[in-house]
């Protein structure tokens, strides 16, 4: 019998990546991002476990050219608590990473941006993968112990975990949007779906409207009778027993504090310095930072600079902007794509419009250290977050702690989850072109005054509702949610 733990972290990644060289040594990063410094406390704290997937492609079990292969262990002490690996293979890291998670259900949330993919094959191993995730949990967790199952990848492992474990309580968090009831409809996996989300005791999303589309899809698809904070749902398992599914709204955050911290540091501000001398010292530095991803709006930001300076709006050497595009999903056609799309028009752009020794804009299609992200941040005047749908954009939030002197200007989607909180934002409607034009030329030139209020408002709302906020308000819901032992 496996060691067991009280605490049940599980997610598609963990918190550490495997790279692996071309003779296949094996190095370790940890990942830095928000989740985990999130729980890193509450990990800390109780008896923790995290299960997960490195990053690196197991040996395929039915390739006679990897019998007998076998993973290296992943270090003892490396994470944040213990870790167990789910191991993928390259078969099901296509099926299922790949396929149905990345074609089918990524595009199908955010409003079909992408035209998500049905199909049959990639399903299976969305079951499967799942199932292997739900099976190692029931092994790891203690009698009665707390599991928070995260994302879109892994949908169906509180329904597979309560079948099989009807005496933890499980949490899951959506990181992505829940689509509105028609595009919902189409999956021809939906009832599987919903059924594996209702396993939960407690499920959460980003904002309000994602918890009602959740609400309105149980009694229309499942016939149930939903109230604003939740469902009651038969236990088919447990003799018709009635157990209450509640559902509702956690905003994610980020660690304010330590973005704040590293934006005050004489390094990031020598190095924003150094940033604003190489573009030329010019008037307006204007900067968008995402992965390459479609649902970013990242075409939204360079048609309307584009058509800026084709106006004369915006000159070059008096405004330049700045994208960085981290490298994200390029196995996926659709991410391929994408990527020439955005270098085309950067190309054009810059052909049209840009001066010896003037780019108007600067193009990185790399990853960058949080360090060096955060000294983009200081020396940017706008921040450009347009996407199409976001479930919440840390991007955006990662600016506003980053302006500690309260200057600066945010451009923001109506369609982020963050635009639910940062209403002092220059929010925009990223299918109107004209409105995302005539919003960036309110941010570059209003008075310094109202943009110093309206940072300062959000400043105010990203160090009150910051990750840890958003951490222990949802393990919280999940301990005083309604369950049935
Ligand atoms: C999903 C949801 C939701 C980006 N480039 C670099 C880099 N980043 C970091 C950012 C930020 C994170 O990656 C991206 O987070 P976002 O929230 O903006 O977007 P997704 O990756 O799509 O995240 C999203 C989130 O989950 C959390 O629930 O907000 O809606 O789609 O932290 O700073 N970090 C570094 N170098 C880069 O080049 N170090």
């Amino acid at each position: 019998m496996p060691q067991q733990f009280d605490l049940v972290v599980v997610a598609n990644r963990l918190p550490v990546a495997a790279d692996q060289d071309a003779e296949g040594a094996t190095s370790w990063t940890r990942s830095p991002g928000g989740l985990v410094s999130a729980l890193e406390p509450v990990l800390r704290k109780e008896h923790a476990v995290w299960v997960g997937w490195s990053g690196r492609p197991a040996p395929d079990p039915y390739s006679t050219e990897d019998l007998g292969l076998e993973l290296e262990p992943i270090p003892h002490d490396i994470g944040p608590c213990a870790l167990s690996e789910v191991e993928l293979s390259r078969e099901d890291i296509e099926g299922f990473y790949e396929g149905f998670c990345n074609s089918t259900i990524w595009p199908l949330y955010h409003d079909a941006i992408a035209t998500p993919v049905y199909h049959r094959h990639q399903w299976e191993p969305y079951v499967e993968i799942n199932r292997r995730f739900a099976e190692r949990v029931a092994e790891l967790a203690q009698e009665g112990a707390t599991v928070w199952v995260h994302d879109y990848q892994l949908q169906l492992v509180p329904g597979m975990l309560r079948e099989r474990r009807p005496d933890l309580r499980i949490g899951f968090f959506l990181h992505i949007p829940f689509p509105p009831i028609e595009l919902f409809l189409q999956l021809p996996w939906r009832r599987e779906v919903m059924q594996g989300l209702l396993g939960a005791d407690l499920v959460g999303f980003h904002t309000p409207g994602g918890a009602a589309n959740f609400l309105a899809l149980t009694r229309r698809l499942l016939e149930l009778d939903p109230d604003d904070t939740g469902v009651d749902v038969v236990d088919v398992l447990r003799a018709g027993d009635r157990r209450r599914v509640t559902v509702g709204a956690f905003p994610i955050s980020i660690d304010t504090v330590e973005y704040d911290a590293i934006a005050r540091t004489v390094e990031a501000q020598d190095a924003a310095v150094e940033i604003r001398e190489k573009l030329g010292n010019p008037k307006h530095v204007l900067l968008g930072v995402d992965r390459l991803d479609y649902t970013k709006g990242i075409d939204v930001r360079l048609k309307a600079v584009s058509e800026l300076l084709a106006d004369g709006s915006i000159t070059p050497g008096d405004a330049v902007f700045v994208q960085i595009a981290s490298p994200s999903r390029e196995n996926v056609e659709d991410y391929q794509r994408l990527r020439d799309e955005i270098e085309l028009m950067i190309g054009r752009a810059m052909g049209d419009h840009g001066d010896i020794g003037a780019p108007p804009i600067q193009y990185l299609h790399q990853p960058l250290s949080r360090e060096e992200l955060v000294a983009f941040y200081v020396a940017a005047d706008v921040m450009l977050v347009t996407p199409y749908r976001d479930g919440m954009n840390l991007v955006a939030k990662e600016y506003v702690a980053s302006r500690y002197d309260d200057s600066g200007a945010l451009v923001l989607s109506e369609f982020a989850g963050a635009a639910v909180e940062l209403t002092d934002s220059f929010l925009v409607n990223p299918y109107d072109a004209d409105g995302v034009k005539r919003a960036i030329l309110a941010a570059m030139n209003s008075d310094p005054d109202e943009l110093r209020a309206r940072m300062r408002a959000m400043r105010a709302q990203v160090f009150d509702h910051d990750v840890n906020r958003w951490a222990s308000s949802f393990l919280t819901a999940l301990d005083r949610s309604e369950y049935s032992r």
